[in-house]
């Protein structure tokens, strides 16, 4: 378990508008939180936070990441996207796409993007997104996107909590992978969707997004707080990223937040 080879990513990196600056750590508590600090401090748009491992690794909802070092990705993009802040939530849809495309190539099955920020693949998660913006009324000042991708973690030395549910590159090759060769593709596929999303919008990316998603025409539950709930047939996204839902009554409903869940029918 070597730790990454900051020196040789920046080398082969050839990404237009992200990667400028890596800052590289052995240990931080959470890229995310440091990048914030960055970004807070003016730091530039597509400026890289990475480290080997987290202490205190976030999910959505003040939920866990777990992020044992030397086996797997961490790292957080400062993007200041010139987006209306109703539109924040592409970068997450934006961020499946790019990680869809990362992985597809490397095993066989295919990922599926769980709205709205899950890669899973055979049901199993195998890489999150956790983007959080800071706007005000009119603009968005920064996006943090922080990305998790399980490469090399084993199942057996997974948490009890997560081990039936996660996967990772390796768990499903059969055989290690380099996180050097695995971390160039990603930054290279979210500098290619970020580009087409800044320049063309997300209609450049809806076709990919679509053809990744899993649950279209599935009947769901989509819990946001636990007496929230909807119950009907997930339809697609609307262009600010929310999930349409055909509820029981026939009422299209626009979704922003929560977690999906696919029902048998
Ligand atoms: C996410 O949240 O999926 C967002 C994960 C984002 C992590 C990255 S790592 C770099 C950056 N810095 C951070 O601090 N965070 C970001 P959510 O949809 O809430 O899913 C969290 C749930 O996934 C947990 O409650 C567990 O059930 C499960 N989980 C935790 N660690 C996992 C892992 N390593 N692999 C697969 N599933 C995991």
């Amino acid at each position: 378990m070597s730790p990454l080879d900051i020196d040789g990513i920046k080398r082969r990196l050839e990404a237009k508008r992200l990667g400028g600056k890596v800052h590289y750590f052995a240990e931080l508590g959470s890229t995310n939180v440091h990048a914030r600090m960055l970004a807070e401090q003016g730091a530039a748009e597509g400026e890289i936070v990475i480290a080997e491992a987290q202490t205190d690794g976030r999910g959505r909802l003040g939920r866990r990441w777990e992020s044992p070092a030397g086996v797997n990705l961490y790292l957080s993009v400062i993007l200041r996207p010139r987006l209306l802040p109703v539109h924040a939530p592409q970068i997450t849809l934006m961020a499946a796409v790019a990680l869809a495309e990362t992985v597809a190539p490397l095993i066989k099955q295919a990922p599926v993007i769980k709205w709205p920020n899950d890669i899973l693949v055979n049901g199993k998660k195998l890489a999150g997104v956790l983007s959080e913006a800071v706007c005000d009324p009119q603009r968005i000042d920064h996006v943090i996107l922080g990305i998790g991708l399980n490469v090399n973690y084993q199942v057996t030395s997974m948490p009890p909590e997560i081990r039936q549910w996660a996967t990772s590159v390796a768990d499903l090759t059969g055989s290690p992978i380099d996180r050097e060769s695995v971390m160039i593709r990603l930054i290279h596929y979210l500098d290619r969707c970020y580009g087409e999303l800044d320049e063309h919008g997300f209609e450049a990316l809806r076709s990919r997004w679509d053809a990744f998603f899993g649950l279209r025409g599935r009947r769901v539950r989509i819990e946001n707080r636990k007496e929230d709930v909807v119950i009907g047939r997930a339809l697609g996204i609307d262009r600010n990223g929310a999930l349409i839902v055909e509820d029981d009554f026939g009422r299209l409903q626009n979704i922003y937040a929560g977690d999906i869940i696919p029902l048998e029918s």
